[in-house]
């Protein structure tokens, strides 16, 4: 077997909103930098491991959107691509555009072991690639709640709900693939404790217990763990390659400091793989200028110079009255930034 490609990117959220304005542009220009990485580096898979859209019910803008990406896909020369729903997705809205996926030869996957089990195959229907397309897993997915048990008792009872459902799906892909062994990759839309939701060097745990999933859940057989639901991409500590890609687009002013890649894995046909972070240029700024008042319309200026049209949180560290409001609004106008929040800066 040759050469396998495969970009791996997740959380999205089609269809977020900043300050009550869409962010369509912003996604349209994601959508060029997606493909221009994809001209250029000729992936021939694609796994999109959850949060593609911002809520189950998408605005007319996010499906727009969401078709748009599935025509352009169509197009391009990404043979094969696996989307497994995360918490902020359904599956009734990720597959509605039946005729592009189709189309494109991508597979959404539904909460049964059945269609998380998905074998790639080459045209004369060798198997390539198995990938377990597992999504958003809540209590109820891997098992049947019971109220008297102990918040202890339900998480270990998730927990290895979660870890047979792996392994049966893992069951699944090997019986599909009849003795042959391709490389086989596992996707899941968690939180793994001991990963960081944000950049600051300190590990957390997801506050709802029944979230959390020790990475040790998947097994250890996969050969890699592609994971979504942490924004800030980072690999992830364990037996097996597995990392979070993180959002490839800054979505809010928490993200100002976060990594925003696409995963590519390079399997390399003789047991080998290489994995590398390709990072996403990032049009839109989120930013916070903070300061007095003439600080911060020096910096909105400069910031205005430098990016385009950013969004720009004031910290301020005078009284905010409305003559003052007025002058921020103002001086954001002269300066081309969009001025989100403002508030008193930190004592
Ligand atoms: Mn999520």
């Amino acid at each position: 077997m040759g050469e396998l490609r495969i970009f791996h990117t997740a959380d999205w959220h089609l269809g977020k909103t900043i300050d009550g304005s869409g962010r369509t542009p912003d996604h349209e220009r994601f959508f060029e930098d997606f493909f221009a990485l994809a001209q250029s580096r000729r992936p021939d898979v694609l796994l999109m491991a959850g949060d593609i859209f911002h809520r189950p019910e998408p605005d007319e803008a996010a499906e727009a959107l969401w078709r748009a990406f599935l025509e352009r896909l169509v197009a391009s020369s990404i043979r094969h691509t696996v989307i497994a729903p995360g918490n902020h997705d359904s599956y009734e809205a990720l597959a509605r555009p039946a005729d592009l996926l189709a189309a494109a030869r991508a597979t959404v996957s539904d909460i049964t072991p059945e269609s998380e089990a998905v074998v790639l195959r080459e045209a004369d229907g060798s198997p390539f690639l198995g990938v377990a397309a597992v999504p958003f897993l809540a209590e109820s997915d891997v098992g049947t709640p019971d109220g008297r048990l102990s918040v202890e008792e339900r998480c270990a009872r998730f927990e290895a709900g979660v870890r047979a459902r792996y392994a049966e799906v893992r069951r699944r892909i090997l019986e599909a693939c009849r003795g042959h062994r391709p490389p086989t990759v596992a996707m899941g839309h968690l939180f793994v404790p001991g990963c960081q939701f944000r950049p600051r060097g300190r590990p957390d745990a997801d506050r709802n217990p029944l979230r959390n999933v020790p990475a040790d859940a998947f097994g250890d057989a996969w050969d890699y763990v592609a994971l979504g639901h942490i924004h800030h991409g980072q690999p992830v500590t364990a037996s097996l390659p597995m990392r979070y890609s993180g959002a490839p687009l800054m979505l809010s002013f928490n993200h100002q400091h976060y990594r925003h890649r696409i995963i590519e894995l390079v399997f390399d046909g003789a047991g080998g793989l290489s994995v590398e972070e390709l990072p996403v240029p990032q049009r839109r700024m989120f930013l916070t200028l903070e300061g007095t008042l003439p600080d911060v319309r020096t910096m909105m200026a400069e910031v205005g110079r430098r990016h385009d049209a950013p969004y720009v949180r004031v910290r301020l560290a005078e009284p905010l009255t409305e003559a003052v409001s007025e002058q921020l609004e103002a001086a954001a106008r002269e300066a081309g930034v969009v001025l989100c929040v403002t508030e008193p800066a930190a004592v």
